[in-house]
């Protein structure tokens, strides 16, 4: 009996604090709206990595990877939804998701490469 109330109290602790984590990131993404009329957003290629590693924008983002090594790299998805050519130093690539989930990609060029975007 005591144990049932406590995890009922658990519970709605929990709720509580989803409530208020969803109400604040709602918060957030507007005041990001507000700040860029447009959604993009870039993604680094630096010294053999993906800044940011793990990259979470809105869906339908325009997300553009930006070549600043003088190698070439290029990003594959690794569940198929983009692949850029390769990719020199200076240039771009730029995709747009529309589904949310989690999407993982990596250079095929130097597979220790990884990089993952998360779409809301
Ligand atoms: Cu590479």
């Amino acid at each position: 009996m005591r144990r049932l109330v406590t995890r009922r109290y658990l519970a709605a602790a929990v709720a509580t604090f989803l409530v208020l984590g969803v109400a604040g990131a709602q918060q957030q993404g507007a005041q990001a709206q507000q700040a860029a009329a447009t959604n993009e957003a870039e993604i680094s290629i630096q010294n053999f990595h993906f800044m940011p590693e793990t990259l979470t924008v809105k869906a339908g983002t325009a997300i553009t990877w930006v070549n600043r090594d003088e190698e070439p790299h290029n990003v594959v998805s690794l569940e198929r939804v983009f692949r850029s050519k390769a990719i020199d130093g200076g240039e771009k690539f730029t995709a747009v998701i529309d589904k949310p989930g989690t999407y993982n990609y990596m250079c095929a060029v130097h597979p220790h490469m990884r990089g993952q975007i998360v779409v809301q």
